[in-house]
């Protein structure tokens, strides 16, 4: 399965619920399907997509909110997944896309190219549901799951090492930012 295609599956899923993503490749790959003012691409700072959507959760238990993380952003702020267990929101699916690699600079291997195991580790953190995928069927079930069962849930999905041919969008970080305040005020 390649990240592109799972986003696209779950993609009208996506529409009408928040979503924060980490930077590069998956950001890039997902204003390729379609951008929308919902949809908040957090540049930079690795490890915290789960922590600005755990934010958005409490402070809007009545909105969904998806994260779609990487297994190098989480493998460097491990601790997230603690804190998201800690508060567990009931409204928040955390999706890990596990391509084993950081592939956004240049593919060099994590953690998970020598057996981590992201969904355990979730698990151990205290999430109470968790779910490992590497197809893209059994992404889209899990998926579905998730958004029914009303519970924290964390999916690592197993995807190629593949991503865009480009990074840059013509969205840039500022107008990002101020649009999705905008839409979270409203
Ligand atoms: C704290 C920090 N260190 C390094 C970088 C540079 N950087 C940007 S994207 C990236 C790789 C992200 O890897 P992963 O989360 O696995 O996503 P992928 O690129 O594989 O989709 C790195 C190292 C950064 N943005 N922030």
């Amino acid at each position: 399965m390649t990240r592109l295609e799972a986003l696209t599956r779950v993609y009208p899923q996506l529409e009408q619920r928040i979503v924060v993503t980490i930077m590069g490749a998956v950001a890039a790959e997902l204003q390729s399907i379609g951008h929308r003012p919902n949809f908040f691409y957090l540049q930079h700072a690795m490890g915290l997509a789960s922590s600005i959507g755990l934010g958005i959760a409490l402070s809007k238990p009545d909105r969904q909110v998806i994260v779609l993380d990487g297994d190098g952003s989480i493998l460097m702020n491990l601790g997230g997944l603690t804190t998201l267990a800690r508060y567990r929101p009931k409204n928040l699916v955390h999706v890990v896309f596990d391509n084993e690699s950081l592939l956004s600079v240049g593919g060099f291997p994590t953690a998970t190219a020598t057996g981590s195991d992201l969904a355990g580790i979730a698990a151990a953190a205290g999430v109470p549901r968790t779910a490992a995928v590497s197809t893209l069927d059994a992404f889209t079930r899990a998926f579905a799951e998730a958004l029914a069962a009303g519970e924290l849930t964390t999916i690592v999905a197993k995807v190629e090492a593949v991503g865009p041919s480009a990074y840059v969008t013509d969205l840039s970080l500022l107008e990002n930012r101020f649009q999705f305040a905008r839409y979270l005020r409203s």
